[in-house]
């Protein structure tokens, strides 16, 4: 990338299950097609590759025995296997909305009792998002509809939950509390924090997750 030239942001939407991610991540992709922007929609896992085929193995079927670290290293190799696209694509201009990534990485596999830093580990020097957007669900009983995928037990998602809280002083983390509040008041208050991002020109370089 030419110094002077500007850059796609790197936007991401974090949260537990049934939080609203995708639903998030979907409009927002759409509002900034229709601003003209470029841009486009990752979401991890990305199951579609043969790491990721192994992944969604992993999370659908329950009797698919692995090691809670190599589970762990497969979905960090699953955003490796990304990185490159993601800076390429950035430096182009394209803005990339992230539903999920390093935080989901680390807090899931923290809340089965890992050392944190030990799950951090594997993802330092990835592309570090400029924007991290965590949609709060603080009480799991105000969302139906939990799936049957490993991880989609109340009791585990307390701990995940436990596990993304040691990140909310992070840098570039913005909370949004999603109880009670239909999808377009969320909507109108993720764009509140995603708009002065894609008013200016980011010519930044891309920072990396440490
Ligand atoms: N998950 C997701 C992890 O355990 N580690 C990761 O690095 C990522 C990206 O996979 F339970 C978990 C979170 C969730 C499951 O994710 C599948 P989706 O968003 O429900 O597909
Ligand atoms: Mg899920």
């Amino acid at each position: 990338m030419k110094s002077n030239m500007a850059r796609g942001n790197l936007i991401l939407i974090e949260g537990l299950d049934r939080s609203g991610k995708t639903t998030q991540t979907t409009r927002l992709v759409e509002t900034l097609q229709r601003k003209g922007k470029e841009v486009e929609l990752i979401k991890f896992p990305d199951r579609t590759t043969p790491i990721g085929r192994l992944i969604n193995a992993y999370l659908v079927d329950k009797s698919f025995q692995l090691s809670d670290q190599s589970a762990h290293l497969l979905f960090s190799a699953n955003r490796w296997e990304l990185a490159e696209q993601i800076k390429q694509k950035l430096e182009n201009g394209t803005n990339i909305i992230l539903d999920r990534y390093v935080y989901s990485g680390i807090a899931y596999t923290a809340a089965k009792g890992l050392d944190f830093q030990w799950c951090k580990n594997c993802d330092i020097g990835l592309p570090k998002p400029d924007l991290i957007i965590f949609l709060n669900l603080i009480n799991n009983e105000t969302r139906s509809g939990f799936g049957d995928e490993r991880y989609e037990i109340k009791s585990f998602q307390e701990k995940v939950k436990t596990q993304f809280e040691l990140f909310f002083n992070e840098q570039n983390w913005h909370t949004i509390v999603v109880d009670h509040q239909t999808i377009e008041q969320v909507e109108d208050k993720v764009w509140k924090l995603v708009f002065p991002l894609v008013d200016h020109e980011t010519t930044t370089p891309i920072d990396l997750f440490k």
